[in-house]
């Protein structure tokens, strides 16, 4: 529920703001992504000012066709601005999360935070904030109905583009609300195929690397769990998540968790864990991670060896 009262600070500080910084986490995901430049958009059109929207890490290939991409720099390339009048954090969940736009909520004089993940370090002395949304884009949704904003077809495909993404393909939606807002931009002239579609857009070395992880995968405890890996050199090739390796494993039957270690460079490595019926947060938390119930990841400083080793005695003690 988005109150009048946090409209009415928003419109406040946003009205009398000259610099405006937009960020999300850190390698933003099409949730992180969409949901900046859906809400510069929504700035743009109804309070005439220029934002600058910027980020962290890598932005995936597959992100490449979503409407705006451009407006968004690398931290670094954002050098045009000094004093920083409001900052809006978006989908972050931990102020580690955001990376090197930090530099600008630092010196921000009001931060504002629109996230749905789980956090008690709070970073906005105002929070929009709303953990049973299934993704930030579906807020940035509610605050344009509920501010009654002016808004285009950019907007309302890069609204259902955060919740394709965070949902998984409407996989995970948590409750009605989220799919309320999908029937609302699908009547509002949203395409969801052409969607879809376009977020397929990855390089044949991509998809070849991916095939080639997820056939070469080994299966533990009675072929429950699926282990994959990807190592530095095929990681340079890799896109994203490894989103199809996940997606080839988690539809073998009789597989309820699914593990992808991603060496991203010798001695660290990303992991995403996948459960089917069965969570896997918790073991993503123990690693300093996080995510979603079946969605789940962390990264971790060790050999590949090593993090196998690691990991698979964790889900021992989760499988028995
Ligand atoms: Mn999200």
């Amino acid at each position: 529920m988005i109150t009048t009262e946090q409209i009415k600070i928003f419109d406040e500080k946003l009205r009398v703001a000259n610099t405006i910084v937009l960020c999300g986490h850190k390698n933003p995901d099409g949730d992180a992504l969409c949901s900046v430049l859906a809400l510069a958009h929504l700035i743009e059109l109804n309070y005439n000012k220029n934002v600058v929207c910027t980020y962290d890490g890598n932005i995936p290939d597959f992100l490449d066709n979503v409407p705006l991409r451009k407006k968004i720099r690398y931290f670094e390339r954002v050098d045009d601005i000094d004093a920083v009048d409001v900052a809006i954090v978006m989908d972050y969940g931990a102020i580690k999360n955001i990376g090197g736009p930090k530099v600008f909520t630092d010196k921000a004089g009001f931060i504002i935070e629109i996230d749905h993940h789980i956090n008690n370090e709070k970073i906005g002395a105002l929070c929009i904030d709303d953990v049973s949304a299934a993704a930030t884009t579906e807020i940035v949704y509610e605050l344009m109905k509920t501010a009654d904003w002016q808004y285009d077809a950019f907007i309302l495909e890069l609204l259902m583009t955060g919740i394709i993404t965070d949902t998984g393909h409407f996989k995970f939606v948590k409750n009605g609300n989220v799919m309320r807002v999908v029937a609302e931009l699908v009547d509002g002239g949203v395409n969801i195929r052409r969607i879809m579609d376009s977020l397929e857009n990855k390089s044949r070395k991509t998809v070849v690397i991916e095939s080639v992880a997820a056939g070469r995968a080994e299966f533990f405890f009675k072929n429950r769990l699926a282990f994959a890996y990807i190592d530095s050199r095929e990681y340079r090739n890799l896109d994203g998540r490894g989103e199809t390796v996940l997606g080839l494993l988690q539809q073998i039957h009789g597989v309820d968790y699914v593990v992808l270690l991603k060496e991203q460079k010798p001695g660290q490595i990303g992991i995403s864990l996948r459960g089917r019926f069965k969570p896997v947060n918790k073991i993503a938390e123990a690693l300093g991670g996080g995510g979603h119930e079946f969605a789940a990841g962390a990264v971790v400083m060790d050999s590949l060896e090593n993090v196998k080793a690691l990991i698979l005695k964790m889900f021992q003690e989760v499988i028995k």
